[in-house]
């Protein structure tokens, strides 16, 4: 088909929208100028993938039934009938199901809505638990609901943009070149970042404050402490709209402001400097990511950074406030039909007696359908797959076996002759080659539906071309289980009928996007900001304070923190983008980045391999040098040959359940010299 199609990015939470000129079987993508959230910019990922949109796909349901049997392939129907006698035979509490912040709105949807309404149980999660539960925990306990506050605008007018534990240049290449051209327009414009890596981002930034990995809970601690010595908080504001300071900055002003910041391994002039800019009038916009999210003290970091733009009034248009990125393309949309294993649509929850008979109604259920207890999460099913507890597991658009933390444990319960595995995917993912059942789907250019980005917006996404002969919508797959487990309510002609559905759930509610019209959607929920008027979801309807527990990380004497995260070019586990060339320029190998005077000092030099190790295991990598806070080093975790989350441990945190990715505890070893190394020409082991 020769045509122009309008759609979404399927990669990060920026949410570019898409024009694509189709022509003869080819793509070219370009942005969709007339989307007024990311007008018409875009990377180079959707452009380059559109190349590789067949590479690899599967196109029949694969079926063993015992996993160390060869796969077979077998038809749709029967693919149908064997899922759905596996469900009904378990009790519900045996059963499992692990989605993903990429499906689209519909797609989590009719998950949630055959799991939670129809199947009566909650063991549902995503992998936004690995991404997003910390600062979804943090904004409900500031602000009394889930939902990013400000929106992309704000950067183009902020006189400082404060980037903490994110790479946008990487991770968010969209947003980076508007806060570059913030800058260009305005260079007085301060960009600054905390980050221990001195990332792409950090070498475009005005100063960069290389922490100590772990510190930023006494960072945020000291300049709230320090605010309010200098007599430079906002009392009137704190006194209006706020509670909990006094509690809040007792705990922050116990420590001495030097020698909380030497223990952040920062210099005094750079964090007077972060004090300054907070004292001052200016419009700042806070924008943070993993680096804060995926800790074991991660909605600690959370409320700490947020607690500084509280403290200083910064929650509006005129003084700035914070934003929190959203890795994936619709995690937003799938927090916002409840995909996580408290959740129900419209920002609900299973705990709310009211909430559940809401959608029980919405849903032709009987009264208490619905489980009021909150599901596990997934790194607790991993566990009770391992005691017999969950004896099936459906993984749907992630591939968990790489990306969870503990591969080796991940594996092991994976693998569990008792555990019913399907996996429901586009390619044969390594999740995928250890299932039972393997269900093929359409993919990202091949589906209809919507998606909603990082500042709340909402937009449809529409195929430009067919899926391969033999693979479903994801839709259509849920839609065909539901009603071969003899279940109603799934006969569903369009994904317009899903959409109007669950729109309906959202009337009232703070993503009340009851009103819009599907074939016209696009719409930013909450408007432009959220609380504009001072007025918060919490019961007071004021923003609360939360004291900050600081945690000092300690290493012992030759040990380096491992911080795990991206690379510019691939998508997580690479079963997309590793199948494009460009995609993989310089990115073709995985690699470990050290500080080269910390590499030279130990005998090593760039392109060597090393071995790093822990409790959990060892890997091997090739060294590459860059700039790191000392003692630090870096290795991407997508690279499936090396996975690195075979040395990740599975530490949670306490509050929102969400793993310590981001970084572990590693000794490094040389394994060999690189093959021209000057020295030595031979491998010493
Ligand atoms: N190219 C590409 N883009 C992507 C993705 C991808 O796979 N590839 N994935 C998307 C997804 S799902 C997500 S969640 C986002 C993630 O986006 P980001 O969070 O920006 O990316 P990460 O590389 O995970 O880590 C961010 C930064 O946190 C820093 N950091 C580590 N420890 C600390 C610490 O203790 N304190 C502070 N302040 N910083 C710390 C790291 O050094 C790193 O630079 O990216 C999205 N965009
Ligand atoms: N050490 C470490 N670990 C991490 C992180 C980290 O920073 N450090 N980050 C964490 C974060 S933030 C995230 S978001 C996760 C990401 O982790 P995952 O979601 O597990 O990784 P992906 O590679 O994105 O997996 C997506 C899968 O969906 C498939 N897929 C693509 N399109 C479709 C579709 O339309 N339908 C279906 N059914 N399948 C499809 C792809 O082929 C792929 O197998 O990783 C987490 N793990
Ligand atoms: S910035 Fe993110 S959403 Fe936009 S085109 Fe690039 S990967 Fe896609
Ligand atoms: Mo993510």
């Amino acid at each position: 088909m020769n045509q122009t199609v309008e759609t979404g990015c399927p990669f990060c939470g920026t949410g570019c929208a898409l024009s694509i000129e189709c022509k003869e079987g080819a793509y070219k993508v370009k942005g969709d100028k007339s989307n007024p959230s990311t007008q018409g910019d875009l990377c180079f990922k959707p452009i380059q993938m559109a190349k590789a949109l067949d590479a690899n796909r599967l196109t029949t349901p694969l079926y063993r039934r015992d996993k160390k049997e060869p796969f077979h392939e077998i038809s749709w129907e029967d693919a149908l009938a064997i899922l759905a006698k596996n469900i009904s035979s378990l009790p519900k509490e045996a059963l499992y199901f692990y989605l993903s912040g990429q499906l689209l709105t519909e797609e989590s949807y009719l998950f949630t809505k055959l799991i939670k309404g129809h199947l009566g149980t909650n063991n549902v999660d995503a992998n936004s638990r690995l991404c997003m539960a910390t600062a979804v925990v943090a904004h409900k306990m500031v602000f009394g609901s889930d939902g990013a506050i400000g929106n992309y605008a704000d950067i183009d007018d902020a006189q400082v943009i404060l980037i903490s534990g994110s790479n946008p240049a990487w991770a968010h290449p969209v947003l980076f070149r508007r806060i570059l051209a913030r800058k260009k327009a305005h260079p007085k414009t301060q960009i600054i970042v905390i980050d221990p890596i001195y990332t792409e981002t950090a070498q475009k930034s005005d100063l960069w404050l290389g922490l100590s990995s772990g510190s930023d809970t006494m960072l945020y601690n000291a300049i709230l402490g320090e605010l309010y010595r200098q007599g430079k908080c906002d009392l009137k504001f704190i006194d209006r709209a706020t509670e909990g300071f006094e509690q809040t900055l007792n705990g922050a002003i116990n420590t001495p402001f030097e020698k909380a910041i030497a223990s952040c391994e920062l210099s005094m002039d750079d964090a007077n400097r972060l004090v300054e800019l907070f004292a001052s009038n200016q419009k700042i916009i806070g924008l943070w990511c993993q680096g804060l999210n995926q800790a074991a003290d991660g909605v600690m970091r959370n409320l700490g950074f947020i607690n500084l733009f509280l403290a200083t009034g910064r929650v509006n248009k005129e003084k700035g406030l914070p934003l929190s990125l959203t890795g994936q393309p619709n995690a937003m949309g799938g927090r916002e039909v409840g995909y996580l294993s408290n959740g129900l649509p419209g920002y609900r929850d299973v705990r709310d007696s009211s909430d559940r008979e809401v959608c029980e109604k919405h849903w032709n259920l009987l009264k208490n359908s619905i489980s009021p207890s909150v599901g596990i999460t997934i790194t607790d099913a991993i566990d009770k797959i391992s005691t017999n507890d969950i004896r099936f597991l459906w993984v749907t658009c992630t591939n968990p076996l790489l990306t969870l933390p503990d591969v080796e444990k991940t594996h092991q319960a994976l693998i569990s002759d008792d555990l019913f595995l399907v996996v429901q995917d586009c390619v044969l993912s390594q999740t995928a080659q250890l299932a039972n059942l393997v269900l093929p789907t359409a993919s990202w250019g091949e589906k209809e539906g919507s998606m909603t980005n990082s500042e709340r917006f909402i937009k449809r996404v529409h195929p430009f071309k067919s899926p391969p002969d033999g693979a479903k919508s994801d839709s259509d797959i849920v839609c065909s289980v539901a009603k071969e487990l003899g279940f109603t309510g799934f006969d569903f002609t369009d994904t317009k009928e899903i959409y109007d559905e669950y729109k309906m759930l959202t009337k009232g509610r703070m993503c009340d996007q009851s009103n819009q019209e599907y074939t016209t959607l696009s719409y930013q929920w909450g408007g432009e900001r959220l609380y504009s008027n001072e007025v918060f979801a919490t019961a007071s309807r004021k923003a609360q304070f939360h004291p900050i527990i600081s945690s000092s990380p300690i290493l012992n004497i030759n040990e380096f923190v491992l911080i795990t995260g991206r690379t510019k070019k691939q998508w997580h586990t690479m079963t997309r983008t590793g199948e494009v060339a460009e995609l993989l320029k310089d990115e073709k190998e995985p690699y470990l980045l050290i500080n080269r005077s910390e590499a030279t000092a130990m005998g090593m030099n760039e392109g060597d391999i090393t071995i790093i190790s822990n409790d959990l295991g060892s890997l091997e990598l090739p060294l590459r040098f860059g700039t790191l806070a000392p003692h630090h080093l870096f290795a991407p975790f997508g690279y499936p040959q090396t996975p690195i989350n075979k040395l990740i441990p599975v530490i949670n945190d306490p509050f929102s359940f969400q793993s310590a990715l981001k970084s572990a505890r590693v000794t490094v070893q040389i394994k060999a010299f690189k093959k021209q190394h000057p020295s030595c020409s031979e491998s010493i082991n």
